[in-house]
């Protein structure tokens, strides 16, 4: 609407698996009353929902109960759909996002396309769990102590060829949250997934081996203690293992590697573990101080992260401490504890201190010693300084059937083709095989396996692979501006009217994965010129969990369904009990008596509503009586508008609450005037629509209000009349007359006398003497008696 600031309240879209529980009214009723009551601020408001519909549950669901996912899902989202309505949601259905429809997800795979083209997009043969009965690839989540989760098979790792995004390129930029509205941990959890560590690489010399190789690069964050390596750990998997391995104990590497194929990193890394390791038999010189050390093998190194290879400083590392206890290696301390007495270490010893053992930079602070030989190591060429991230590349391959088929076709001349942008979409077969088989299951379908290559139009076949479904949630918000369009993804000018996204809210499980995609993806598209800022949600803010005794809320563990509550309570008293249950962001646990409560206070209210205020003219008007309940309605406005701005709903309503029994105490007494009154339910209505919109709009018609209450502007207050009235109190010492202060007509002895001990006259006055007595007359004096 013209005239209007524009206000985009996004709440992160439910996967369709049946019905909306209990824990999804929790996350989505709040936002919008969050959304209704911005409306009535007299925002343009966008507070759009749909459904992210592609992934593995609807596949399993398939599987067990042998019915096509695409079935099993639209007929979810039409049930959900139904009990959005239900439960009073204000969004634009004509905007609805459907990720598994070709509409939809014919975009994911443009996007895939420019991704390519501008090398965020790749192929490489990376390790995967694969199980080998159930013949299937696994998500890391799916792996439970190197075991399947389905069939308990010990799950191994298979190198595969699959695409990747190269969200390690926006590492740095990703770590920039200082400035933005996001509770801290949320922060944080992005800031340790990405884990940057600066460091060094240092190389470690094995020329005398003949290799192509001739050093060994280990990566560590503590130059400082390069004088006390006594060993080098290679990874399982490192390139050097193989070469370096001498005749005598190739048998025992062999067997190690092999079984350290078949763990998780999870467990190689797990802190409780014992370090184990073999040795290669050959040796690698320390530039530093030209000493020996031996190169083992051990699993708590990761292939994957720094260089694969650790330089092992068992004084001041604990792992290495472990390994080298477990395998009788020296232990020598570089960096020296306080006081330190030159005895053996208990434990690695971790904090700074003074180098010791060290050579040329014995006597010197660590942290100087850091700079210093790195200095050494660059000017000799020994190493560099380098930045480590534990932000992998996202791997976006699935040998799945429900989801967006990778646009790509491989041709024996072309090799690796691009499906031109005018034949998208790649429609996911209709009818395909999608049980598990041990590869993609589109492979089996020959109609859509073979095709003729875009460009020399040759036989060729369809990449097989579908992308991860978080690819859909990484862009949805922006489809929302403008869902209609079927030439682009969305209409540019939509997207600067709405986004970047003022506010979205939605649960803490989405920390790390969905939100970094995200912020990668707005990223990538700034950078490709489909928008023009960088993040692409401004304020986000997360509700906590719905609990009934302990256990989280999810349709396996949750009898309570809605649907059975909504019959017996109305929506209204459900959605105003969720937000009653304490603040958003806690979380709650659901009570049967909390819901009892709520709903006999809506009914008093309906009661409230339907009083002849006629009755109210036979008393005579009474001034203070009414300004005892104008000042209600002020202040109550103020509480709630505020409270509805920072998400507390609880606060909001029990203000409602209290507000309602001041208008019951008020009649009761009288001397109110009708039309008073009238302006008292207006208010009290109008403040309670964005919870309860169905019951407020009701009662809204009752009172001959203008259709409809939702749109009307929220309540004004005052700030005059909200004040609280004052009264001037005197203070006296020993009976005299010292000052006069001026308190809320309703303080309590302990305010007014602490504000009579405070006043600057009083005290010249106490100075000297002890405080023997302090009498209080309500409203009137203070006095104080001092000896
Ligand atoms: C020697 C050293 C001495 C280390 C010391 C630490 C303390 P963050 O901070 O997490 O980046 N490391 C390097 N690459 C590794 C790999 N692929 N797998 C397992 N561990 C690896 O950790 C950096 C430290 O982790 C590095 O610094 C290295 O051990 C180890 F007193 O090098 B350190
Ligand atoms: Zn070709």
């Amino acid at each position: 609407m013209p005239g209007k600031e524009n206000f985009y309240h996004l709440t992160m879209f439910p996967y369709p698996s049946g019905d909306l529980h209990i824990g999804h009214w929790f996350a989505f009723a709040p936002a919008d009353a969050a959304a209704r009551f911005r409306r009535m601020m007299g925002y343009n408001v966008l507070h759009p929902q749909g459904f992210d519909a592609f992934g593995l549950p609807a596949e399993n669901a398939a599987i067990e109960r042998n019915i096509h996912p695409r079935e099993w899902t639209l007929r979810n989202v039409e049930n959900m759909r139904r009990q959005f309505r239900m439960m009073g949601c204000s969004y634009d259905w004509s905007r609805e996002v459907v990720t598994c429809m070709p509409e939809y997800y014919r975009w994911n795979q443009f996007f895939f396309l420019k991704f390519l083209e501008a090398g965020l997009a790749y192929r490489s043969e990376a390790p995967a769990n694969w199980c080998p009965s159930c013949q299937t690839t696994l998500a890391n989540e799916q792996v439970k102590d190197g075991n399947c989760e389905r069939c308990d098979a010990a799950v191994n790792k298979r190198q595969m060829m699959q695409w990747f995004y190269r969200i390690t390129r926006y590492a740095d930029e990703l770590l920039e949250l200082g400035s933005m509205d996001w509770p801290d941990n949320i922060k944080l959890m992005q800031r340790n997934w990405i884990g940057r560590s600066t460091g060094v690489d240092i190389n470690f010399d094995v020329s005398d081996y003949g290799l192509e190789e001739t050093a060994i690069t280990t990566f560590t964050t503590r130059i400082d203690t390069i004088y006390g390596v006594t060993f080098i750990v290679l990874a399982p998997e490192h390139p050097l293992v193989e070469p370096l391995t001498q005749p005598a104990q190739r048998a025992d590497v062999t067997a190690y590697v092999e079984q350290a194929s078949r763990e998780s990193e999870i467990d190689r890394t797990s802190v409780e573990r014992e370090k184990t390791g073999v040795p290669t038999g050959s040796y690698a010189v320390n530039p530093l101080n030209g000493e020996q050390v031996p190169v083992l093998i051990g699993d708590y190194v990761l292939a994957t992260y720094g260089t694969g290879a650790v330089m092992g400083v068992p004084a001041h590392d604990q792992r290495d401490f472990l390994f080298a206890k477990k395998y009788n290696l020296p232990i020598r301390v570089v960096v020296a504890p306080p006081n330190w007495d030159g005895k053996a270490l208990e434990e690695a010893y971790l904090e700074p201190g003074i180098q010791v053992n060290s050579g040329e930079f014995n006597g010197l602070p660590s942290t100087e010693a850091k700079k210093s030989i790195t200095d050494k190591i660059r000017s000799n060429e020994w190493g560099k300084k380098s930045v480590t991230y534990r932000l992998r590349d996202w791997l976006i391959s699935r040998q799945r059937y429900w989801g967006t088929p990778i646009p790509i076709v491989y041709c024996d001349h072309c090799g690796t083709v691009p499906v031109p942008n005018d034949e998208l979409p790649v429609l996911l077969p209709a009818q395909a095989q999608f049980k598990p088989t041990g590869q993609s299951p589109l492979k089996d379908d020959k109609d859509f396996v073979n095709t003729s290559c875009p460009n020399c139009h040759a036989p060729a076949k369809r990449e097989t692979d579908t992308m991860d479904t978080f690819m859909d949630s990484s862009w949805y918000h922006l489809r929302y501006t403008s869902p209609a369009e079927s030439y682009r993804p969305f209409d540019p000018d939509a997207v600067k009217a709405w986004a970047p996204v003022h506010r979205y809210t939605g649960g803490v499980e989405h920390a790390v994965m969905h939100l970094l995609y995200a912020r990668f993806f707005n990223k990538a598209l700034r950078d490709l010129g489909f928008v023009d800022f960088g993040e692409p949600y401004t304020q986000l803010f997360n509700h906590g969990i719905m609990r009934t005794g302990q256990r989280k809320i999810s349709k396996r563990s949750n009898p309570l369904a809605p649907d059975p509550l909504v019959k017996k309570y109305g929506a209204d008293t459900v959605r105003c009990y969720l937000m009653f249950l304490g603040p958003w962001d806690h979380g709650g646990e659901w009570r049967q008596s909390g819901i009892n409560g709520i709903f006999r206070w809506l009914n008093r209210v309906w009661e409230l509503v339907w009083r002849d205020s006629m009755i109210l003219s036979s008393v005579p008007v009474d001034p203070s009586s009414e300004r005892v309940l104008e000042r209600a309605g002020h202040v109550t406005t103020r509480r709630v508008e505020g409270d509805m701005d920072s998400f507390k709903f609880n606060t909001a309503i029990a203000g409602l609450m209290e507000y309602s029994n001041e208008m019951t105490r008020s009649w009761d007494k009288g001397g109110i005037s009708s039309r008073l009154w009238e302006n008292s339910v207006e208010r009290l209505l109008l403040m309670l629509a964005p919870m309860a919109p169905h019951m407020a709009d009701e009662l809204w018609q009752h009172i001959g209000g203008e259709f409809s209450i939702h749109q009307q502007k929220f309540p004004s207050w005052d700030s005059a009349i909200a004040a609280a009235e004052t009264v001037t109190i005197v203070v006296q010492v020993n009976g005299r007359l010292r000052d006069t202060i001026d308190l809320p007509s309703d303080v309590g002895e302990t305010a007014a006398i602490e504000a009579a001990l405070a006043s600057e006259k009083v005290q010249r006055h106490l100075s000297g003497g002890s405080l023997r007595r302090r009498v209080y007359v309500p409203g009137k004096l203070v006095n104080l008696v001092v000896t």
